[in-house]
């Protein structure tokens, strides 16, 4: 992915904040705020874009387009400098706070002089802010909680960013000469929420070039500590990475042990003490002699201690060494696996990209089915009515004639329905019987009470054309907790009405988590992994779905995106109460019949 996008869609969205804190125009507030949204998902670099094809990203004007070509040569953007500069550095340091809007900020520094967390946080406690005029005791609860939001994330960042910069990091010292082996491992190689540091891994004689080159590397800004076998760098994005290099011969030992989990590998190692070894990230020996055993490989050290080799997303102590010793290892669902996309938008609603551009994207993932699932009329900034939810349905079908020949991608045209808080959906029955699917999510009222939330979930699960739960628990990782809903009972309702929980993958969200897809999977649930795509480039955040149902156990069997279509389609008939199969017909045509009234 493109991390000058990123950069860009970083900075506009600092530029929103900042207009906003400086009382600057709403209206302006919100452009920026557009614009670094559609950066963010534009598909294309925009570090190699002038002026002119910026301004083909949708959102993106004139001056917008010029601040960016500003930054590519600059380096900075005078228009923000001069407001960040207005900016006391500790109102922008409360901003970050996710409950804590700028506005407030700014008040909470003009009014008492605060301007770090822990001030505010001393400010609550002291209740200094009462008599500020919005500010209740609700407010001051809401700030706690964002701070402890804030606190509990520490310094960890998302999947993929980490992913991206590893990967970059890898692929620059695979070029180094010397280098025998390298790769990522810890916990991003188990594919963990959120990283901590990357650590990687090389395999080579010499390490004393590699580790040059890797505090030359590019976005390396601080050297932590270097050493003959490891070094620590800091990089532009705050993220830390760790470079260890190690003979080739102690390769597996060394990738087994800095995988971990720190749990995973203290059970392995009791198994190996029992039987008279020693095992250390050099291999595994024997106890008395210190004579080394095996080491090369991973496989070779599992085999070893009587196990099979085990999936990186499985170390975590869960089970998954007894699994082993009893040769029960899940086969775990991959990416090659997965054959369609149930849950993805267009420029219909919230969407970037034009219906037939997330089409032709999907067909060229290989997917052998699409469903495009844009809001239904209740999220009403999205402005849909039913002509034009109908008239998409004809473009779909129309698409699916053409995609669909010949055993290649068939389309479903589905909807992502908002669960409102009394557990009902946008439409009545007879209008969702023409959706082949339909996803069904919360948006809105997220601190209902628990009893609440369990019936509202329930309630959406019972209605016989929802077929999956989006986001389940609404949570945003870093930014919103999940809902507090008695889960177990909404899972013992999918499983027994034929209801698929999501795993939504994008990396802000990958909700349900793979501890709560532990549980469901229990009850009998089956699961969709979903993009949830709003841009082309979404389509590919699949994979980090795919790695957190790993880590939550799942088979091809558990994930009905998995399934061939027709298998697919019988599921989402919901046993005969929901809608039939006949819906996208290979004629296109559009007859349903109904065991509803
Ligand atoms: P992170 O960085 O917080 O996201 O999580 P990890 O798992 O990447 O942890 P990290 O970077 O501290 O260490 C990488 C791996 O090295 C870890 O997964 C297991 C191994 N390791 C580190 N410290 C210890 C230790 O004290 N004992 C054992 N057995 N393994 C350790
Ligand atoms: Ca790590
Ligand atoms: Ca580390
Ligand atoms: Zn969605």
């Amino acid at each position: 992915m493109a991390r000058s996008n990123d950069e860009i869609a970083a900075l506009f969205q600092e530029y929103a904040d900042l207009i906003s804190i400086t009382g600057g125009d709403a209206f302006k507030a919100r452009v920026y705020e557009k614009a670094a949204r559609a950066i963010g998902g534009h598909h294309a670099a925009v570090d190699k874009l002038d002026a002119k094809g910026l301004q083909e990203i949708p959102g993106v004007g004139k001056s917008i387009a010029e601040k960016v070509v500003e930054y590519f040569r600059e380096g900075s953007v005078s228009a923000v400098e001069e407001l960040r500069a207005k900016v006391p550095a500790g109102v922008r340091q409360l901003t970050a706070i996710p409950t804590l809007g700028p506005k407030k900020a700014l008040v909470l520094h003009e009014e008492l002089g605060i301007s770090s967390v822990e001030e505010l946080a001393d400010a609550i406690h002291a209740e200094r802010l009462r008599d500020l005029k919005g500010f209740g005791p609700r407010t001051e609860e809401n700030i706690l909680h964002g701070i402890e939001l804030l606190q509990s994330s520490g310094d960890r960042v998302l999947l993929d960013v980490a992913l991206d910069l590893a990967e970059d990091t890898v692929a620059a010292l695979s070029g180094v000469t010397g280098c025998r082996r390298c790769a990522y491992a810890g916990s991003l190689r188990r594919f963990r929420e959120t990283i901590g540091d990357i650590d990687v891994l090389v395999a080579a004689d010499r390490p004393t070039p590699l580790m040059r080159a890797f505090t030359e590397l590019p976005y390396v800004t601080e050297v932590i500590a270097q050493g003959e076998k490891k070094t620590s760098v800091r990089t532009s994005r705050g993220l830390a990475i760790d470079l260890r290099v190690v003979p080739p011969d102690s390769w597996g030992a060394a990738l087994l042990y800095f995988t971990g989990s720190k749990a995973h590998n203290i059970r392995i190692r009791e198994i190996a003490v029992h039987q008279g070894l020693k095992l250390s990230e050099y291999g595994l020996f024997d106890a008395e002699s210190g004579e080394r055993i095996v080491s090369a490989t991973e496989e070779d050290v599992y085999a070893r201690l009587g196990l099979p080799w085990i999936e990186p997303t499985l170390r975590e102590d869960r089970g998954e060494i007894e699994a082993g010793q009893r040769d029960e290892l899940p086969d775990l669902v991959t990416e090659s696996g997965i054959r369609g996309d149930l849950h993805t938008h267009t420029d219909l609603t919230d969407g970037l990209a034009p219906l037939e551009n997330m089409v032709r994207a999907a067909a060229e993932r290989g997917y052998a089915y699409y469903a495009i699932t844009d809001h239904g009329p209740d999220l009403s900034m999205q402005r849909m009515t039913d002509e034009r939810m109908l008239a998409q349905r004809d473009r779909v079908r129309a698409l699916d004639r053409t995609f669909g020949k010949r055993g290649g991608m068939r389309l479903l045209h589905g909807a992502e329905l908002n669960i409102a808080p009394d557990g009902g959906v946008d439409w009545p029955g007879d209008f969702l019987a023409g959706f082949d699917l339909c996803v069904a999510s919360v948006h809105s009222h997220f601190d209902q009470g628990r009893e609440a939330l369990t019936r509202r979930l329930v309630r959406a699960c019972e209605n016989p054309y929802v077929n999956v739960i989006g986001h389940p628990t609404t949570r945003i990782l870093g930014k919103r907790p999940g809902i507090d809903a008695d889960l177990d009972e909404v899972f013992a309702a999918c499983a027994r009405t034929g209801t698929a929980l999501e795993v939504n993958a994008h990396p802000d969200r990958l909700d349900l988590r793979d501890e709560d897809i532990l549980r469901a999977r229990r009850h009998g649930v089956k699961f969709a992994i979903d993009s949830d795509a709003h841009s082309l480039l979404h389509l590919s955040h699949m994979r980090y779905g795919v790695g957190t149902a790993q880590r939550g156990w799942l088979t091809e069997e558990d994930v009905i995106n998995t399934w061939p279509y027709t298998r697919l389609r019988r599921f989402l008939d919901k046993g005969g109460r929901g809608r039939r199969h006949s819906a996208a017909g290979r004629d296109g045509s559009d007859r349903i019949s109904l065991n509803q009234p």
